[in-house]
């Protein structure tokens, strides 16, 4: 494995080549040291082309995105709302209200003469237009590139509106697409505005029992619709998913849950903290990617309430789950066993998708993550020790305190010791490293160059990542599966997913379609070499 990472440097300028080569990791992890360090969340190489994308990107699309009844308001040109509107597969069930804004595309269509003589006058005339025509329960506006280099005061426009307003909630991210090193820096902004501005809102509590936040699922193919059928089925009450398939009253009623249960914790664990320091709801990392994964999060979840009307009630619906899951991945595996993966995705399904493959008998090879930190890579006890360089120094990092009022702790320090002397883990998360194999290839911020190279030397089964790897790859005559949209296909979340994850794998794994391609190693035979597993 050491010589693909040399292979992967060799065409590198030296410079380049020593800046690559502190994100490209033989992964050796031992039990004295779990997680070899890995450079993460740092700039791409001006000349790379990069797999990853905007600040704006991960602010407008990916957190905000998915929330049917906030107006989201793009001030810029109309190619980034273009960009931004229905790219991510993010589902939603407008349910009976009517009010879903996700198809509609709002913009301000900034001009030449908008960048020249400013824009905030354009943008106050848009925010009343949007509220003139939806009287919608927010508005949310976002900067893109140009306003923040003209210097339009996209907050003081917003404070101005929502007050003339009086029944609308109007707040604004300043989210320009190079004001991080990629999506991370927008999903740290967004959530910031929304504990500011919308958490805490909605002082009746929702009906029901076992109260949870899901944090950190998008809804993505349905993902969130399985997960949600599946907590109904058990008797917990979702009161908030930040954001997949969420509204208004759910972030403003987030306060009232009981525990918080991350999933993706590259896009929002410090919002988990900060429900924790204000409102004192404890939290706890979960995975719904993988029938195990799912059944062993849903017994997390009930021995966090610790009531057996619950954990009887979980152990009933796995029961319940699990036959079919099983007839299908046994069948399934007679034909994938032993097959190689590469996963190159966001910042956690790279990590999550590790489970599947492994129920289907599949190994995964090499992964890696576009815009995870090293707590993604090595676990959150790094934390402590991440440099905070200029870059990370730009996001704005929100004080948070125990509210007066609203602040309770769920459970007293002798609870949740008693809990943790048991095993249980409050907070924590173990990163991607530990769960990849001795001798599988780690790298971060992956590009169109090493991943082609990545394939033609270790030729893998399927490849998984993005739009922009997709056809690329498949030129290479190996199958590419897209992690973040699913192509068309998904759910794949919780039990029902599982089923459909390994019924496609199988298929694009075992499809002769890529028998008939031919790749440019059996064209030129001198770039063949196989590669041994150890
Ligand atoms: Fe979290 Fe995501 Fe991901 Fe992500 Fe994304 Fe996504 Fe992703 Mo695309 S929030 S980090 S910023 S799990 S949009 S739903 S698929 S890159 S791996
Ligand atoms: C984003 C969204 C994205 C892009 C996916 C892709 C998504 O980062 O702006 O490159 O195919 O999941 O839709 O990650």
């Amino acid at each position: 494995a050491t010589d693909i990472k040399e292979e992967l440097l060799k065409k590198y300028p030296p410079k380049v080549a020593r800046k690559r080569a502190k994100q490209i990791m033989i992964n050796e992890a031992t039990e004295a040291e779990p997680a070899p360090e890995i450079v993460a969340n740092v700039r791409t190489i001006p000349g790379i082309i990069t797999m990853r994308g905007c600040t704006y990107a991960g602010c407008k699309g990916v957190i905000m995105g998915p929330t049917r009844d906030i107006v989201n308001l793009v001030h810029g040109p109309i190619g980034c709302s273009f960009y931004a509107w229905l790219t991510r597969r993010n589902q939603t069930d407008a349910g009976t209200d009517g009010e879903n804004y996700m198809p509609y595309c709002f913009s301000t269509d900034m001009q030449d003469q908008d960048i020249i003589f400013g824009g905030e006058k354009k943008l106050e005339a848009a925010i009343q237009e949007a509220y003139d025509l939806f009287h919608p329960k927010g508005i949310a506006v976002f900067a893109t590139c140009p306003v923040g280099l003209i210097g339009d005061d996209i907050h003081a426009v917003a404070k101005k509106m929502k007050a003339q307003f009086g029944d609308c909630n109007v707040f604004a991210f300043s989210c320009e697409g190079y004001k991080g090193v990629s999506q991370s820096a927008g999903h740290h902004i967004a959530n910031n505005q929304v504990f500011t501005h919308l958490v805490g809102e909605n002082e009746v509590a929702p009906e029901g029992e076992y109260k949870i936040n899901l944090l950190g699922e998008y809804n993505i193919g349905g993902d969130g619709f399985e997960i949600d059928r599946v907590f109904k089925k058990c008797g917990i009450t979702n009161i908030a998913t930040f954001s997949g398939n969420s509204s208004y009253d759910q972030f403003a009623s987030a306060q009232h849950a009981d525990l918080s249960c991350v999933m993706c914790h590259r896009s929002i664990n410090y919002v988990a903290d900060m429900l924790e320091t204000k409102y004192g709801i404890p939290w706890i990392k979960v995975n719904f990617i993988g029938a195990e994964a799912t059944a062993k999060s849903l017994r997390k979840i009930a021995e966090y309430f610790g009531d057996k009307k619950l954990i009887d009630r979980v152990e009933a619906v796995i029961a319940e789950e699990m036959p079919e899951v099983l007839a299908v991945s046994e069948d399934v595996k007679t034909r994938t066993n032993g097959k190689t993966a590469m996963m190159f995705v966001g910042g956690s399904r790279a990590h999550h998708y590790n489970e599947l493959f492994q129920e289907m008998g599949m190994k995964t090879i090499s992964a890696g993550y576009e815009f995870g930190h090293r707590d993604d890579y090595e676990g959150r006890q790094v934390i402590p020790d991440l440099k905070v360089d200029a870059d990370s120094r730009n996001i704005e990092e929100i004080t948070v305190v125990a509210d007066e009022k609203l602040y309770n702790p769920r459970k007293t320090p002798e609870e949740i010791k008693a809990l943790e002397d048991a095993g249980y883990e409050f907070k924590h998360y173990d990163g991607l490293n530990p769960d990849m194999d001795k001798g599988s290839i780690i790298i971060d911020d992956l590009n169109q160059y090493e991943a082609e190279k990545l394939v033609e030397l270790l030729k893998p089964d399927i490849f998984c990542a993005g739009i922009k790897e997709k056809f690329s790859i498949q030129k290479l005559g190996v199958p590419m599966k897209q992690l973040h949209s699913y192509d068309s296909g998904g759910p794949y979340a919780g039990f029902k997913g599982a089923v459909n994850f390994y019924k496609e794998i199988d298929r694009l794994v075992n499809s002769k379609v890529w028998s008939y391609m031919k790749a440019p190693w059996q064209e030129s035979p001198e770039l063949t070499g196989k590669f041994v597993w150890e």
